[in-house]
């Protein structure tokens, strides 16, 4: 656990205690604060009381008196679509606000020894390249801990040595509201809507994740620059297409200006250095990263390694070791030829869209709670489906958008599943990748792919 720095004697309140709330107070604590938790739910209040702290009502008038800092929880809107009232009322009182990341960098600059720090955002593939760039690290021997939204509070770690190196996926929630800012390394991996309403719009969820660059100005910034979104930001950070402080990521362009570069083309990695071939990797039978949008999360992590010091040939070899992410193009079983994905964390359209270009032939399980929009931008990417199976809330409304695409109204995850296989052939993929929300039929997506992952187990002759 990180002993936070600087706040001795302080009092501190800490609103919402799930994953992040907890470490919070924790670290607050061991750090000589006088601890203040809140959370809205009962079950959170019990959860800080298991770990030995007394919830203090921070909605209640006059609560917010005395305190020198309120830290939020990422899940707790601080601005849109309205602020937490608790959030409100210390805007109000003009008590600042922060959250575990902005306390995490604080503490950082204040100890005697520094590892690198490594944050990655963007609207898809952060989970996958921030996991693999921590196994590049440390298959090269490099001590890595891994935390931020990938799921562990970032104030629960344990700080490697001198030579280790933090690597932090960061939402756009938390760069939004974190008052300080400044990893070594950051990585934007790619840009398309999401989150909106709590940015208040499109411009409002790029202005977020800009912050991870604007404010710290790391000494290295590695962007996707497929959409207009990374151009801008790599052309605001660097003072030129030559300035080596950016590396421009690709996952379809070539890159070979004079500059740093990282790009994939039809399989093959290619790093280019002030106009020259610096290395080259075929990621085509890499079973864990397959597809084009595993191939950018491959470039961005190869950058990332290659900025502290890894060889080509050592990236090479580990990232072949790369077994994937659960619930993330996860391949869960094969039977009679027929290949089963697990991609359940295909919640919005861009992510479903990219995994039904990584195979040829599919038969395609989607829906669940619909999102904004419905499937209008899968359209051009339905030539690989052979057959859709839809699931959950959306299924009718998802049949309604897929035209001439054959598909079949399911309901449930074992129908879906029955049906694909029965009527799978030898070379197709069935592919859960629900385009929607699972919260209509489970508790979360990671439940959802485990259903599916123990439906396909289950079937005769796996
Ligand atoms: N709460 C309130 N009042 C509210 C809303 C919530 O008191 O109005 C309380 C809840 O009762 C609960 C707590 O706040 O007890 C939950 O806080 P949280 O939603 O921030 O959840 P944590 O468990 O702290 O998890 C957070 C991140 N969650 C969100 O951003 C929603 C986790 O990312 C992250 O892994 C974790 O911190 C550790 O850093 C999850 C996520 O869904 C995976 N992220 C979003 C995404 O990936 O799309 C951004
Ligand atoms: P995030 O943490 O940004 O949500 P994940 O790595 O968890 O990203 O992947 C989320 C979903 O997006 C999964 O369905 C995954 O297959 C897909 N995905 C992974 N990398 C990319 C990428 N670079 N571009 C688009 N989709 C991606």
């Amino acid at each position: 656990m990180i002993r936070i720095q600087g706040v001795e004697g302080r009092s501190i309140g800490v609103l919402g205690l799930g994953r992040s709330g907890i470490a919070t107070c924790m670290a607050l604590g061991v750090g000589g604060a006088t601890v203040h938790p809140w959370d809205d739910s009962a079950e959170g209040r019990s959860r800080a009381e298991a770990a030995g702290f007394v919830p203090v009502d921070l909605a209640r008038s006059g609560a917010l008196e005395g305190l020198d800092a309120l830290i939020a929880s990422p899940g707790i809107p601080h601005l849109y679509p309205a602020p937490h009232p608790v959030i409100a009322a210390a805007l109000a009182a003009g008590v600042p606000v922060d959250n575990d990341i902005g306390l995490f960098f604080s503490s950082l600059s204040q100890i005697d020894y520094a590892p690198k720090v490594v944050c990655v955002t963007g609207s898809n593939g952060k989970s996958t390249t921030t996991a693999l760039i921590a196994h590049l690290l440390s298959a090269a021997g490099r001590t890595t801990c891994m935390a931020g939204n990938i799921g562990t509070g970032v104030l629960s770690i344990d700080l490697p040595d001198e030579e280790g190196v933090v690597v932090l996926e960061l939402s756009s929630y938390q760069t939004d509201l974190a008052r300080i800012l400044a990893p070594d390394v950051a990585v934007f991996t790619n840009f398309s809507p999401d989150h909106l309403d709590r940015h208040g719009g499109l411009g409002g969820y790029f202005a977020a994740k800009r912050r991870l660059f604007a404010e710290g100005a790391p000494e290295r910034a590695v962007i996707g620059v497929d959409e207009p979104e990374g151009r801008y930001l790599a052309m605001q950070l660097s003072q030129g297409a030559a300035d080596a402080r950016v590396i421009r990521v690709s996952s379809g362009q070539k890159l070979q200006g004079q500059g740093w570069s990282v790009f994939a083309r039809k399989g093959f990695l290619s790093e280019w250095r002030n106009g020259r071939q610096a290395a080259s990797i075929d990621l085509r039978d890499i079973a864990g990263l397959p597809g084009a949008h595993n191939h950018q999360n491959a470039c961005a992590a190869y950058a990332v390694a290659r900025t502290l010091g890894l060889a080509p040939r050592q990236v090479e070899a580990a990232l072949r070791s790369f077994s994937g992410l659960p619930h993330r193009s996860q391949r869960v079983g094969e039977r009679g030829g027929v290949i089963f994905v697990n991609d359940s964390k295909a919640t919005n359209v861009d992510s479903a869209a990219k995994a039904l270009q990584a195979f040829a032939r599919i038969r395609w399980i989607a829906g669940g709670l619909g999102k904004e929009g419905g499937l209008a931008a899968l359209v051009p990417h339905l030539g690989s489906v052979a057959k859709a199976y839809l699931i959950g809330h959306s299924a009718r409304d998802f049949a309604l958008q897929l035209g001439a695409t054959p598909h079949e109204i399911c309901e449930s995850m074992e129908i879906a599943v029955a049906r694909a296989a029965a009527e799978a052939e030898p070379g197709d993929v069935v592919l859960l990748a629900p385009a929607a929300a699972s919260f209509d039929q489970y508790p979360d997506f990671e439940k959802r792919g485990a259903h599916f992952t123990a439906l396909v187990q289950d079937l005769p002759g796996h």
